[in-house]
């Protein structure tokens, strides 16, 4: 009989150690997690970051870190086209696994993997890791308690400034690498889950409108992490024609009648990594942003407006327990890595998989491929498209 997964005996395997992996690694560390193995593109790469990381383990080949016995969780943290053969490889393998954003790049895939998550009886997890701010999670019990009154509008943007000039690449740039979507499936996907985990409201319909700005890039000749084309030289670049968005802007129908609208962007100065929303309900409205996550703005009619900053002390208990330090003291993005390990290996080693996650699953993401295939539709249809039931 197998024996009991417990913190001493689990060993996790991570694929992929570019820019993300890495956070996931020291996400598992911040929990007192084994992190026993990587698998990389190659294996001389394996083995470098195995030893820039200090992982024992540095498999020859993915196949290699799931034929491991002592691996009993994956995280995968390769280019988006890796996601479903991967994740779909590991659950046969009786591995569980958490799967980078977006879970597949069709509908068809996601669905078959959150079936075979389930067959096999195995936890499964999406990393839509902003959930996981502190603030975050409180914007959503002031929503969902009713304390901010009825929701009326929910909108925002998601904007960035790393694919602003047409040298600026990287493998999402390609649609068999990255998916035949890129900013709204990169970053939009985020946007999206993180509005409809705050309200519960899901999307019914959706209108959008589309731009590449940049319709002929300069490609590296060699591969790049991501990031890091920023010291690429100009005589390093071959033209490659582009066919995804770098701006999107969406109307949203969520249930209810609630109307909201999205704008996403790679290509906006200044933004490095911003996401921003604001919910305006009957009685006050709610704003974040992602470059200041320890702030949350309640906005009033009849009162001065207010900023929550993050402190222990004045969050709901869902929103404590995913805050670590005392108020002044910044929780920021790798933080989000270390809260989603804990909520996930807290599931997986109570072992009761009949008991509701409290963390992004595979349904989840599934729900994300199908709204994204929505968006993707109206865009090229120029007509609003409804959002299918996962
Ligand atoms: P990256 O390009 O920096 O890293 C990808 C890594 O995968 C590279 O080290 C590459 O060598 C490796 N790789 C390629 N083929 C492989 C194979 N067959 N087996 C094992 N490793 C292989 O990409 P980045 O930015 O780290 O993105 C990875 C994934 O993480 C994407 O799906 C992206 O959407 C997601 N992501 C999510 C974030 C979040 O906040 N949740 C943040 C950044 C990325
Ligand atoms: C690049 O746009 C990226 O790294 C996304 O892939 C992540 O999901 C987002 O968290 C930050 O930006």
């Amino acid at each position: 009989m197998n024996q009991p997964l417990t913190k001493e005996n689990l060993g996790i395997g991570v694929a992929g150690t570019g820019f993300i992996g890495p956070a996931h690694v020291e996400g598992l560390r911040r929990n007192g997690l084994r992190v026993l193995g990587l698998a990389e593109a190659n294996p001389e790469l394996a083995r470098r970051k195995a030893s820039e990381l200090g992982i024992p383990r540095a498999y020859t080949s993915f196949e290699e870190m799931l034929a491991d016995p002592e691996i009993h969780v994956v995280h995968l943290a390769t280019p988006n086209h890796l996601h479903y053969p991967h994740a779909k490889a590991a659950l046969l393998a009786g591995k569980h696994v958490v799967c980078e954003k977006p879970l597949a790049t069709s509908s068809t895939e996601s669905a078959e993997l959150v079936r075979l998550a389930a067959e096999m009886k195995r936890a499964n997890a999406v990393n839509f890791n902003l959930r996981m701010y502190p603030l975050v999670q409180q914007a959503r019990q002031l929503v969902q308690s009713g304390e901010l009154g009825e929701v009326f509008i929910i909108h925002g943007s998601y904007l960035q400034d790393w694919l602003l000039f047409p040298t600026d690449w990287n493998w999402r740039l390609e649609p068999e690498l990255g998916g035949s979507l890129r900013a709204v499936g990169d970053i939009g996907s985020h946007w999206l889950d993180m509005v409809t985990f705050i309200t519960g409201l899901r999307v019914k319909e959706v209108l959008a409108d589309f731009k590449t700005v940049h319709p002929v890039r300069k490609k590296p000749a060699r591969p790049v992490e991501t990031y890091s084309g920023k010291l690429l030289q100009p005589g390093d670049y071959v033209d490659q024609k582009i066919t995804t968005e770098d701006y999107a802007s969406i109307l949203l129908h969520f249930e209810n009648g609630v109307p909201g609208v999205l704008t996403v962007a790679q290509v906006c100065s200044g933004r490095k990594n911003r996401l921003f929303f604001e919910i305006n309900a009957s009685r006050s409205s709610i704003a974040w942003n992602s470059e200041r996550p320890d702030e949350l703005w309640i906005g009033h009619r009849t009162q001065p407006n207010q900023i929550l900053m993050k402190d222990p002390a004045l969050l709901s208990p869902e929103a404590r327990a995913v805050a670590s330090y005392p108020g002044g003291h910044n929780e920021g993005f790798p933080d989000t890595f270390k809260q989603f390990c804990a909520k996930f290996y807290r599931y997986l080693l109570a072992g009761d998989f009949s008991a509701s996650p409290d963390f992004p699953t595979f349904a989840d993401g599934h729900y994300e491929v199908i709204l994204c295939e929505a968006i993707e539709r109206s865009a090229r249809e120029k007509c609003w498209v409804e959002v299918a039931e996962g």
